[in-house]
């Protein structure tokens, strides 16, 4: 049965998928919905996705999406895959369910919250809007802080694992898209944890090559967002 991931490697829960369908040795093909281009609105990947967002698989005919759906999928359906990504201890399993559920309503929220207000927005023109930018950072960083005192706190990866599982790339690849701020930004908001960049170090080498393979488009596009923040700041 053949797997097609339709997704765009700026977009964080995409990289998740190709991290993961790389590190296990997945035979799939990656179909690129280039979102800054809108193709994620055209009635084609629409009748994919009816909610026009990636990450999106097709696997034989089967559809889904929610990148999180997507990876208990894979996880389940690939006999391949290192159990240590997914755990079959219930208990251990229904703790990265927790860390997957905590994170689309907190550090995704704040993440796309910040990322919002202080880089897509500026770059479009629009004034700053400080009380919404005050509020996306207070969840940012409560979000953050959360994870270095109480979801690492029992190991080098989260909920006390040993090894990474696919709530470490969800998590991760989320904290990556920061990237995009500015220099300044970025260091004024991740610097105080941490923990959390040695969790993200730790999580890089495990998944070595593919962390950087996967992250390479961000860090090209991070050059010209960041020049152009820069060039904003010098003209306001
Ligand atoms: N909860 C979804 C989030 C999907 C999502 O927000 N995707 C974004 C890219 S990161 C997207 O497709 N944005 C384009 C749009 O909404 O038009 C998941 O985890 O898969």
């Amino acid at each position: 049965m053949s797997l097609k991931i339709y997704c765009d490697r700026m977009s964080q829960p995409s990289r998740a998928i190709l991290i993961f369908s790389k590190m296990n040795g997945l035979d799939f093909e990656e179909i690129t919905i280039k979102i800054f281009e809108g193709q994620q609105h055209t009635p084609e990947y629409k009748e994919i996705n009816p909610m026009s967002q990636v990450p999106t698989i097709v696997h034989g005919d089967f559809r889904l999406f929610e990148s999180h759906a997507i990876l208990i999928y894979l996880c389940s359906a690939f006999p391949q895959v290192a159990s240590h990504w997914y755990p079959s201890d219930i208990h251990e399993r229904a703790k990265v369910h927790s860390v997957l559920d905590w994170h689309h309503s907190n550090l995704r929220r704040g993440s796309v919250g910040v990322l919002t207000n202080l880089m897509l927005l500026p770059l479009r023109g629009a004034p700053l809007d400080t009380k919404a930018t005050e509020e996306a950072e207070k969840t940012l960083e409560k979000s953050l802080s959360i994870i270095e005192s109480f979801w690492l706190k029992d190991g080098p990866f989260l909920v006390g694992r040993s090894q990474p599982s696919i709530a470490d790339l969800c998590l991760i690849s989320e904290i990556m898209e920061l990237q995009l701020l500015s220099e300044r930004d970025h260091e004024r908001i991740l610097s105080p944890y941490k923990k959390v960049s040695k969790w993200i170090e730790d999580t890089k080498k495990a998944t070595a090559p593919y962390f950087d393979e996967i992250h390479q488009d961000l860090l090209i596009a991070q050059k010209g967002f960041r020049e152009q923040l820069e060039n904003l700041g010098k003209t306001n």
